[in-house]
Protein backbone atom coordinates (compact mmCIF):
# COMPACT_ATOMS: atom_id res chain seq x y z
CA UNK A 1 0.00 0.00 0.00
CA UNK A 2 1.92 2.94 -1.22
CA UNK A 3 1.23 6.63 -1.10
CA UNK A 4 2.09 9.22 -4.15
CA UNK A 5 3.18 12.61 -3.58
CA UNK A 6 1.70 15.19 -5.44
CA UNK A 7 4.85 14.93 -8.40
CA UNK A 8 2.94 11.84 -8.79
CA UNK A 9 6.15 9.75 -7.30
CA UNK A 10 5.00 7.00 -5.50
CA UNK A 11 7.01 6.49 -1.79
CA UNK A 12 7.71 3.15 0.05
CA UNK A 13 8.79 3.48 3.46
CA UNK A 14 11.58 0.78 4.97
CA UNK A 15 11.81 0.03 8.49
CA UNK A 16 15.03 -0.92 9.74
CA UNK A 17 17.12 -1.23 12.59
CA UNK A 18 19.64 1.52 13.61
CA UNK A 19 22.22 -0.38 14.06
CA UNK A 20 25.48 -0.18 11.73
CA UNK A 21 24.97 -3.62 9.80
CA UNK A 22 21.16 -2.96 9.67
CA UNK A 23 21.56 0.63 8.19
CA UNK A 24 24.17 -0.60 5.94
CA UNK A 25 21.82 -3.94 4.62
CA UNK A 26 19.17 -1.42 4.40
CA UNK A 27 20.37 1.32 2.38
CA UNK A 28 21.62 -1.76 -0.06
CA UNK A 29 18.12 -2.41 -0.65
CA UNK A 30 17.10 0.76 -1.11
CA UNK A 31 19.46 1.15 -3.64
CA UNK A 32 18.71 -2.42 -5.50
CA UNK A 33 14.93 -1.66 -5.49
CA UNK A 34 15.76 1.81 -6.78
CA UNK A 35 17.70 0.52 -9.74
CA UNK A 36 15.09 -1.87 -10.76
CA UNK A 37 12.28 1.07 -9.62
CA UNK A 38 13.37 4.24 -10.53
CA UNK A 39 10.26 6.00 -10.51
CA UNK A 40 9.69 5.39 -6.39
CA UNK A 41 10.58 7.13 -4.10
CA UNK A 42 12.43 4.87 -1.05
CA UNK A 43 12.01 6.30 2.66
CA UNK A 44 14.06 4.56 5.29
CA UNK A 45 12.88 4.41 8.57
CA UNK A 46 15.28 3.78 11.51
CA UNK A 47 13.94 2.21 14.90
CA UNK A 48 15.31 0.81 18.17
CA UNK A 49 14.26 -2.32 18.90
CA UNK A 50 14.02 -4.40 22.16
CA UNK A 51 17.26 -6.13 21.16
CA UNK A 52 19.15 -3.06 20.60
CA UNK A 53 18.61 -1.51 23.83
CA UNK A 54 19.20 -4.76 26.28
CA UNK A 55 22.87 -4.71 26.12
CA UNK A 56 24.09 -5.79 29.40
CA UNK A 57 22.15 -9.35 29.40
CA UNK A 58 23.02 -12.39 27.50
CA UNK A 59 20.61 -12.55 24.76
CA UNK A 60 20.07 -16.33 25.79
CA UNK A 61 18.87 -15.19 28.66
CA UNK A 62 16.14 -12.95 27.45
CA UNK A 63 14.71 -15.13 25.45
CA UNK A 64 14.39 -14.58 21.89
CA UNK A 65 10.71 -13.97 20.70
CA UNK A 66 11.35 -11.44 18.06
CA UNK A 67 13.67 -9.00 20.31
CA UNK A 68 15.42 -7.51 17.23
CA UNK A 69 11.59 -7.64 14.79
CA UNK A 70 8.70 -6.86 17.12
CA UNK A 71 9.21 -3.01 16.73
CA UNK A 72 9.57 -3.26 12.68
CA UNK A 73 6.55 -5.61 12.69
CA UNK A 74 4.44 -2.97 14.71
CA UNK A 75 5.42 -0.55 12.38
CA UNK A 76 4.18 -2.63 9.68
CA UNK A 77 1.04 -3.21 11.42
CA UNK A 78 0.11 -0.10 11.99
CA UNK A 79 1.19 0.90 8.39
CA UNK A 80 3.75 3.54 9.24
CA UNK A 81 6.44 1.34 6.79
CA UNK A 82 5.57 -0.94 4.11
CA UNK A 83 8.60 -2.95 4.01
CA UNK A 84 11.29 -4.18 6.95
CA UNK A 85 14.64 -5.25 6.48
CA UNK A 86 15.68 -8.36 8.55
CA UNK A 87 19.17 -10.61 8.95
CA UNK A 88 16.89 -13.39 8.01
CA UNK A 89 18.31 -15.30 10.89
CA UNK A 90 16.74 -13.10 13.57
CA UNK A 91 13.66 -13.24 12.02
CA UNK A 92 11.53 -15.94 13.77
CA UNK A 93 10.14 -18.39 11.96
CA UNK A 94 6.31 -17.82 12.77
CA UNK A 95 5.46 -14.25 12.10
CA UNK A 96 2.44 -12.51 13.77
CA UNK A 97 -0.88 -12.59 11.88
CA UNK A 98 -1.41 -10.28 9.00
CA UNK A 99 2.50 -10.12 7.94
CA UNK A 100 4.59 -12.49 5.44
CA UNK A 101 8.35 -12.91 4.17
CA UNK A 102 8.08 -10.68 1.37
CA UNK A 103 11.53 -11.88 0.04
CA UNK A 104 14.56 -13.38 0.48
CA UNK A 105 17.95 -11.46 -1.01
CA UNK A 106 20.75 -13.00 -2.16
CA UNK A 107 23.23 -14.49 0.69
CA UNK A 108 26.79 -14.13 1.50
CA UNK A 109 29.13 -16.74 2.77
CA UNK A 110 27.16 -18.32 5.52
CA UNK A 111 29.47 -19.67 7.56
CA UNK A 112 30.64 -18.63 11.17
CA UNK A 113 33.93 -16.68 11.08
CA UNK A 114 37.15 -16.96 13.74
CA UNK A 115 38.15 -13.35 14.74
CA UNK A 116 41.41 -13.42 16.47
CA UNK A 117 43.50 -11.19 19.49
CA UNK A 118 47.03 -10.16 18.00
CA UNK A 119 48.56 -12.44 19.89
CA UNK A 120 46.82 -15.82 18.03
CA UNK A 121 47.50 -14.25 14.67
CA UNK A 122 47.73 -17.75 12.52
CA UNK A 123 45.73 -20.04 14.75
CA UNK A 124 42.58 -21.65 13.73
CA UNK A 125 40.29 -23.14 15.52
CA UNK A 126 41.66 -26.35 15.48
CA UNK A 127 44.88 -25.37 16.77
CA UNK A 128 43.97 -22.87 19.48
CA UNK A 129 45.72 -23.32 22.55
CA UNK A 130 44.11 -25.50 25.87
CA UNK A 131 42.13 -23.18 27.99
CA UNK A 132 42.24 -19.74 25.23
CA UNK A 133 38.74 -17.83 25.96
CA UNK A 134 36.39 -17.65 22.74
CA UNK A 135 34.07 -15.33 23.11
CA UNK A 136 30.57 -15.82 21.91
CA UNK A 137 26.97 -15.64 23.22
CA UNK A 138 25.43 -18.08 20.26
CA UNK A 139 24.48 -21.12 21.76
CA UNK A 140 24.51 -22.78 19.02
CA UNK A 141 28.34 -21.63 18.42
CA UNK A 142 29.21 -22.36 21.87
CA UNK A 143 27.40 -25.97 21.83
CA UNK A 144 29.16 -26.83 18.75
CA UNK A 145 32.47 -25.36 19.73
CA UNK A 146 32.52 -26.79 22.86
CA UNK A 147 31.70 -30.76 21.16
CA UNK A 148 34.81 -30.55 19.21
CA UNK A 149 36.96 -28.84 21.32
CA UNK A 150 36.56 -29.08 25.31
CA UNK A 151 39.36 -27.82 26.18
CA UNK A 152 39.05 -24.09 25.11
CA UNK A 153 37.13 -21.41 27.11
CA UNK A 154 33.50 -19.75 26.42
CA UNK A 155 32.69 -16.45 27.52
CA UNK A 156 29.50 -14.73 26.88
CA UNK A 157 29.80 -11.41 25.12
CA UNK A 158 27.84 -8.64 23.75
CA UNK A 159 27.21 -5.06 21.94
CA UNK A 160 27.53 -4.69 18.25
CA UNK A 161 29.68 -5.86 16.20
CA UNK A 162 32.61 -2.88 16.45
CA UNK A 163 32.26 -3.19 20.59
CA UNK A 164 33.09 -6.58 20.78
CA UNK A 165 36.31 -6.30 18.23
CA UNK A 166 37.49 -3.59 20.87
CA UNK A 167 37.01 -5.79 23.32
CA UNK A 168 38.59 -8.85 22.03
CA UNK A 169 41.97 -6.26 21.03
CA UNK A 170 41.97 -4.80 23.88
CA UNK A 171 42.46 -8.77 25.41
CA UNK A 172 39.45 -9.61 26.81
CA UNK A 173 39.21 -12.66 24.79
CA UNK A 174 41.77 -14.56 22.57
CA UNK A 175 38.78 -15.24 19.86
CA UNK A 176 35.72 -14.56 18.90
CA UNK A 177 33.22 -15.89 16.65
CA UNK A 178 30.84 -14.09 14.47
CA UNK A 179 29.23 -14.26 11.35
CA UNK A 180 31.33 -13.69 8.14
CA UNK A 181 28.80 -12.09 6.71
CA UNK A 182 28.04 -9.72 8.86
CA UNK A 183 31.83 -8.65 8.89
CA UNK A 184 31.93 -8.88 5.57
CA UNK A 185 29.15 -6.36 5.35
CA UNK A 186 30.25 -3.70 7.79
CA UNK A 187 33.65 -3.56 5.47
CA UNK A 188 35.30 -5.82 8.34
CA UNK A 189 36.39 -8.88 6.12
CA UNK A 190 39.92 -8.63 7.06
CA UNK A 191 39.40 -9.62 10.38
CA UNK A 192 38.16 -13.11 9.25
CA UNK A 193 41.49 -14.97 10.62
CA UNK A 194 39.07 -18.10 9.54
CA UNK A 195 35.78 -19.19 7.85
CA UNK A 196 35.08 -22.06 10.50
CA UNK A 197 34.06 -25.29 7.92
CA UNK A 198 30.46 -27.03 8.10
CA UNK A 199 31.96 -29.83 9.68
CA UNK A 200 32.87 -27.83 12.95
CA UNK A 201 30.43 -25.47 13.27
CA UNK A 202 27.19 -25.63 11.13
CA UNK A 203 25.23 -22.14 10.48
CA UNK A 204 22.15 -20.87 12.28
CA UNK A 205 19.21 -21.22 10.17
CA UNK A 206 19.28 -17.56 7.44
CA UNK A 207 22.71 -16.63 8.17
CA UNK A 208 24.00 -14.51 5.55
CA UNK A 209 20.91 -13.80 3.71
CA UNK A 210 18.28 -11.08 4.49
CA UNK A 211 14.55 -11.28 5.25
CA UNK A 212 11.67 -8.52 3.83
CA UNK A 213 9.04 -8.46 5.41
CA UNK A 214 5.85 -6.93 4.52
CA UNK A 215 2.01 -7.05 5.01
CA UNK A 216 0.54 -10.30 3.72
CA UNK A 217 -1.35 -9.34 0.89
CA UNK A 218 0.22 -6.27 -0.09
CA UNK A 219 0.39 -6.93 -4.09
CA UNK A 220 2.04 -3.48 -5.02
CA UNK A 221 4.76 -4.09 -2.73
CA UNK A 222 5.50 -8.10 -3.17
CA UNK A 223 5.48 -7.29 -6.71
CA UNK A 224 8.85 -4.31 -6.37
CA UNK A 225 10.31 -7.48 -3.67
CA UNK A 226 10.08 -9.95 -6.59
CA UNK A 227 12.59 -8.01 -8.62
CA UNK A 228 15.07 -8.19 -5.35
CA UNK A 229 14.17 -11.96 -4.55
CA UNK A 230 17.15 -14.92 -5.04
CA UNK A 231 15.39 -17.67 -6.22
CA UNK A 232 18.37 -20.09 -4.47
CA UNK A 233 18.43 -18.63 -1.49
CA UNK A 234 14.70 -18.43 -1.00
CA UNK A 235 14.68 -21.95 -0.67
CA UNK A 236 17.55 -23.01 0.89
CA UNK A 237 16.30 -20.57 3.55
CA UNK A 238 12.44 -22.05 3.62
CA UNK A 239 13.90 -25.47 3.88
CA UNK A 240 16.41 -24.11 7.11
CA UNK A 241 13.38 -22.25 8.58
CA UNK A 242 10.98 -25.16 7.93
CA UNK A 243 13.45 -27.43 9.95
CA UNK A 244 14.09 -25.32 12.90
CA UNK A 245 10.07 -24.54 13.09
CA UNK A 246 9.44 -28.07 13.17
CA UNK A 247 11.50 -28.07 16.40
CA UNK A 248 10.08 -24.94 17.81
CA UNK A 249 13.57 -23.49 18.17
CA UNK A 250 13.72 -20.03 18.64
CA UNK A 251 16.33 -18.20 17.21
CA UNK A 252 18.89 -18.75 20.35
CA UNK A 253 19.06 -22.47 20.40
CA UNK A 254 21.62 -25.18 19.49
CA UNK A 255 20.48 -25.42 15.79
CA UNK A 256 22.60 -25.27 13.52
CA UNK A 257 22.15 -25.91 9.44
CA UNK A 258 23.85 -26.06 6.20
CA UNK A 259 22.12 -26.61 2.88
CA UNK A 260 22.61 -26.65 -0.94
CA UNK A 261 21.47 -26.69 -4.04
CA UNK A 262 22.16 -29.42 -6.95
CA UNK A 263 20.09 -29.23 -10.33
CA UNK A 264 16.36 -29.62 -8.32
CA UNK A 265 17.34 -31.28 -5.64
CA UNK A 266 18.02 -29.71 -2.09
CA UNK A 267 20.29 -31.15 0.60
CA UNK A 268 19.97 -29.78 3.97
CA UNK A 269 21.91 -31.06 7.17
CA UNK A 270 20.98 -30.13 10.33
CA UNK A 271 21.75 -30.40 13.74
CA UNK A 272 20.91 -30.26 17.52
CA UNK A 273 23.48 -30.16 20.04
CA UNK A 274 23.29 -29.55 24.25
CA UNK A 275 24.98 -27.08 25.73
CA UNK A 276 27.67 -28.79 27.35
CA UNK A 277 28.65 -30.30 24.63
CA UNK A 278 28.50 -33.71 25.22
CA UNK A 279 25.81 -34.79 22.54
CA UNK A 280 25.32 -33.61 18.89
CA UNK A 281 22.92 -35.17 16.88
CA UNK A 282 23.03 -34.73 13.21
CA UNK A 283 20.82 -36.00 9.92
CA UNK A 284 20.66 -35.17 6.42
CA UNK A 285 18.08 -34.92 4.08
CA UNK A 286 17.86 -34.48 0.17
CA UNK A 287 14.11 -34.17 -2.01
CA UNK A 288 13.19 -32.08 -4.71
CA UNK A 289 14.06 -28.26 -4.22
CA UNK A 290 10.16 -26.97 -4.62
CA UNK A 291 9.58 -28.95 -1.30
CA UNK A 292 11.02 -26.74 0.50
CA UNK A 293 8.70 -27.32 3.67
CA UNK A 294 8.78 -31.59 3.91
CA UNK A 295 12.29 -31.02 3.67
CA UNK A 296 12.97 -29.25 6.98
CA UNK A 297 10.13 -30.73 8.23
CA UNK A 298 11.46 -34.89 7.38
CA UNK A 299 15.39 -33.13 8.94
CA UNK A 300 13.39 -32.22 11.88
CA UNK A 301 11.30 -35.29 12.35
CA UNK A 302 14.89 -37.52 12.05
CA UNK A 303 16.23 -35.62 14.53
CA UNK A 304 13.52 -35.87 16.76
CA UNK A 305 14.21 -39.67 16.29
CA UNK A 306 17.40 -40.22 17.46
CA UNK A 307 16.38 -37.60 20.69
CA UNK A 308 16.41 -34.04 19.86
CA UNK A 309 13.35 -33.06 22.22
CA UNK A 310 14.82 -34.26 24.86
CA UNK A 311 17.94 -31.71 24.74
CA UNK A 312 15.69 -28.96 23.63
CA UNK A 313 13.26 -29.98 26.27
CA UNK A 314 16.06 -29.46 28.88
CA UNK A 315 17.15 -26.13 27.08
CA UNK A 316 13.43 -24.50 27.18
CA UNK A 317 14.04 -25.02 30.53
CA UNK A 318 16.93 -22.96 31.34
CA UNK A 319 15.74 -20.28 29.16
CA UNK A 320 12.74 -18.28 29.88
CA UNK A 321 10.34 -18.21 26.73
C1 LIG B 1 21.19 -14.84 16.08
C2 LIG B 1 22.36 -15.31 16.69
C3 LIG B 1 23.27 -14.24 16.67
C4 LIG B 1 22.62 -13.13 16.04
C5 LIG B 1 22.56 -16.68 17.25
C6 LIG B 1 23.39 -17.62 16.39
C7 LIG B 1 24.65 -14.24 17.22
C8 LIG B 1 24.61 -13.92 18.67
C9 LIG B 1 25.94 -13.66 19.27
C10 LIG B 1 19.94 -15.56 15.86
N1 LIG B 1 21.35 -13.53 15.73
O1 LIG B 1 23.93 -17.28 15.34
O2 LIG B 1 23.53 -18.80 16.79
O3 LIG B 1 26.99 -14.02 18.73
O4 LIG B 1 25.91 -13.07 20.34
C11 LIG B 1 23.31 -11.51 14.24
C12 LIG B 1 24.50 -11.34 13.49
C13 LIG B 1 24.12 -11.18 12.15
C14 LIG B 1 22.73 -11.24 12.12
C15 LIG B 1 25.89 -11.29 14.04
C16 LIG B 1 26.63 -12.63 14.13
C17 LIG B 1 24.99 -10.93 10.92
C18 LIG B 1 25.09 -12.07 9.97
C19 LIG B 1 23.86 -12.44 9.18
C20 LIG B 1 23.16 -11.74 15.75
N2 LIG B 1 22.28 -11.41 13.40
O5 LIG B 1 26.06 -13.71 14.01
O6 LIG B 1 27.86 -12.56 14.34
O7 LIG B 1 23.19 -11.60 8.55
O8 LIG B 1 23.57 -13.64 9.15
Amino acid sequence: MTTTTSSGSKIVRIGTRKSNLAMVQTHWVRDELQKYFPDYEFEIEAMSTQGDKILDVALSKIGDKGLFTKELELGLLKEEVDLAVHSLKDLPTKLPEGLMLGCVTNRENPADALVLNEKYQGYTIQTLPKGAVVGTSSLRRLAQLRYHYPDLEFKDVRGNLNTRLKKLDAGEYDALVLAVAGLQRLGLGDRVSQAIPSEISLHAVGQGALGIECRKGDTAILDLLSAIEDAETRDRTLAERAFLRELEGGCQVPIGVNSAIAGNQLTLVGMVASLDGQQLLKDTVTGDRSKTDQIGYDLGQLLRQKGAQAILDEIFAQIER
